[in-house]
């Protein structure tokens, strides 16, 4: 069906999760609902006070603008604006933003009958974004070890914490993380490759160039390692993979301090100590 005629068939009223048909329109190709507005307020009011929080600092060079959380010294208090209440609201405003996106998206999985997949996988990219300015920083006390709204200052922000911990590396969550990062762009450099591969075959090859079935796809990985793991669960396994990685970037960071505050290197006596080696 094509495209327009079938915009036009779903375009229908329903599904809403609040506000019933009061938001329930679409301008022009964009949904709106409910959380289409409360996105649109959220974001608005929180770049307007990244500008206005950028204005009484002490640059417009993009590099060095930083807006940062307050000190330590305020706990979990809210702070004058100037003194962090800024990096308070804005935080406020990009949680606001980003969970009313996914309820958004919540909405129109709805409207269309489809899984949940898309607004579950947002979902654990915001968990990770708030795991480092919410849980993190409450578990320690203090809003101030949220890192700062900034290009380089929220780079230093990383490096700190990380020599903080003396070898991040060491950090077994962080191993995992960074192992499922590495093995989602495998998965997907197959995945993109092999999809490519059938749609782009060999003029000159058998088949004179016609575009290649999903069983040339499972023959290729058959004959190559003896298993393909089909069609449906190479997606399956993309999504698995890529929601690990993000999922224990949170842990990973939410354990240091936390639940271990000595260098992560030290973690490891655990194993030097097992009965086993004596
Ligand atoms: C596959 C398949 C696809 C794919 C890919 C594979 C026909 C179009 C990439 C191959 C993937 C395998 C064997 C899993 C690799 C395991 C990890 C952990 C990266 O079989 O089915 O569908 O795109």
């Amino acid at each position: 069906m094509a495209l327009l005629s079938f915009e036009r068939k779903y375009r229908v009223r329903g599904g809403t999760l609040i506000g019933g048909d009061l938001f329930d329109f679409w301008v022009g190709p964009f949904y709106v609902g409910f959380f289409g507005v409360t996105t649109a307020i959220f974001a608005s009011l929180g770049t307007a006070l990244i500008f206005y929080a950028a204005a009484i600092g002490p640059t417009w060079n993009p590099w060095l603008i930083s807006i940062a959380p307050p000190d330590i010294s305020y706990g979990l208090a809210l702070a004058p604006l100037r003194e962090g209440g800024f990096w308070q609201v804005i935080t406020i405003c990009a949680i606001g933003a980003f969970s009313s996106w996914a309820l958004r998206e919540v909405e129109i999985c709805r409207k269309l009958g489809m899984g949940y997949h898309v607004p579950i996988a947002f979902a654990v990219a915001i968990f990770a974004y708030v795991s480092l300015v919410v849980v993190r920083p409450w578990l320690l006390g203090a809003w101030g070890f949220g890192f700062p709204y900034g290009i380089f200052t929220h780079l230093d922000w990383v490096s700190n914490t990380g020599y903080q911990y003396l070898h991040f590396h060491y950090n077994p969550a962080h191993m995992l993380a960074v192992s499922f990062f590495f093995t989602t762009t495998f998965a997907l450099a197959l995945h993109g490759g092999l999809i490519l591969s059938a749609v782009n075959p060999d003029p000159k090859g058998p088949g004179n160039g016609e575009v290649k079935s999903p069983e040339y796809e499972d023959t290729f990985f058959r004959d190559t390692i003896g298993y393909s793991v089909g069609t449906l669960g190479i997606h399956r396994l993309g999504l698995f993979l890529a929601l690990s990685a993000g999922f224990w970037s949170a842990i990973c960071i939410i354990i240091s301090g936390p639940l271990w505050s000595r260098g992560w290197p030290e973690w490891w006596t655990w194993w030097l100590n097992l009965p086993i080696w004596s």
